[in-house]
C-alpha cells in the first residue's frame, strides 16, 4: 500500500487531508508544491489534477482530487479510528458541515486571505502564469489588491463571522465537545484549517469574544497530536508574520464591517 500526497504547507484544503491522514496515523510520501511558483499549473501535475489545485492523493494507482472527497475516501479505505458518526442523522449533520465549507467557507476564506495578506506575495511574473492558466484571474486579482475595500470583502468577512456563530450554536445544541456531538468527525477536520486561518489573520480572538464554546473547541483541536503533525508542523514562517501584520492593520475596518 502506497500513499502519496501532493499538497502545500498553508493550503486549507491540503490541511484537511493531512489531518485525516494524521488521525489515522497513515504514513505517506509528500510532494510539496510551491503555489506561488505555479507548480500546480505545470503539465506533469495537471495530468494528475486537471484543475491545477492541491491537494491530490494517490493511493497505489488510484488518483483522487477534491479535499472533501479525499477525506471521505481516507475514512472509508482506512477504517480505524472512524471519522464519521455511526448514526445516520449525525452523519447527515456532519455532511451538512463539510458541504457548507466547500460551498461557502472556502470561497469566503480565499477572498479574505488574498485581500488581506496573500496578494502581497504575487510578483508580476506570477500574474502571467496565473492569467494564462485561468483567464480572468488578473481582473479578479486587481480587486483583491484593494484589501478591505475590495467590493467582495464585506460579504466574505461577514460569512466567516457567521461561520463562527453557526459553530457556537452547534456546540451549544449538541452539547459537543465536537461539532456533531461526542465524537471528533470530518466536520471538525473540515473546520480546523479555516478557524486557524482566522487566528493567523488575528481576527479570531475578536470574533470569539462572546463565543466561548468555539474558543474551547479550538483549544481542544490544537491539543490533538494530529493538529501538531498535520498543521502546526507545516506552518510557513514566511506566511505567519505577513498575516499577523496585515490582519492586525485591517482589524479596525473588519470590526466596522461586522458591526454594520
Ligand atoms: N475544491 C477544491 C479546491 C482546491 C483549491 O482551490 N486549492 C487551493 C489551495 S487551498 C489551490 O490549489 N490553489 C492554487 C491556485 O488557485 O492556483 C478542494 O477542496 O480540493
Amino acid at each position: 500500500m502506497a500513499l502519496t500526497l501532493y499538497h502545500n504547507d498553508m493550503s486549507v484544503c491540503a490541511q484537511k487531508v493531512r489531518l485525516c491522514l494524521a488521525e489515522k496515523q497513515l504514513a505517506y510520501e509528500d510532494r510539496h508544491l510551491n503555489l506561488r511558483a505555479g507548480d500546480q499549473k505545470r503539465p506533469e501535475y495537471l495530468a494528475l489534477n486537471p484543475n491545477g489545485y492541491v491537494p491530490t492523493l494517490v493511493h497505489d494507482d488510484f488518483v483522487l482530487g477534491e479535499s472533501t472527497v479525499i477525506c471521505e475516501y481516507i475514512d472509508d479505505a482506512f477504517t480505524a479510528p472512524p471519522l464519521k458518526p455511526a448514526d445516520p442523522k449525525e452523519r447527515a449533520r456532519m455532511r451538512g458541515f463539510t458541504k457548507f465549507i466547500d460551498a461557502a467557507i472556502f470561497p469566503a476564506t480565499a477572498t479574505v486571505s488574498m485581500s488581506i495578506a496573500f496578494h502581497h506575495q504575487f510578483t508580476p511574473e506570477m500574474y502571467d502564469t496565473m492569467e494564462k492558466a485561468r483567464p480572468g484571474w488578473l481582473a479578479n486579482f486587481r480587486q483583491l489588491q484593494k484589501g478591505t475595500e475590495n467590493p467582495a470583502f464585506p460579504a466574505a468577512i461577514r460569512r466567516l463571522d457567521k461561520m463562527i456563530a453557526d459553530m457556537e450554536r452547534a456546540l451549544a445544541d449538541h452539547q459537543g465537545p465536537w461539532l456533531v456531538g461526542e465524537t471528533y468527525t470530518l466536520a471538525d477536520v473540515a473546520y480546523a484549517p479555516y478557524v486557524t486561518r482566522l487566528d493567523h489573520l488575528k481576527f479570531f480572538d475578536g470574533m470569539v469574544e462572546k463565543r466561548f464554546r468555539v474558543a474551547a473547541w479550538y483549544n481542544r483541536m490544537r491539543t490533538r497530536p494530529s493538529y501538531k503533525e498535520a498543521l502546526a508542523k507545516w506552518f510557513n514562517p514566511k506566511y505567519l508574520p505577513l498575516m499577523d501584520e496585515k490582519g492586525s492593520e485591517a482589524w479596525p475596518r473588519v470590526c466596522e464591517l461586522l458591526a454594520a
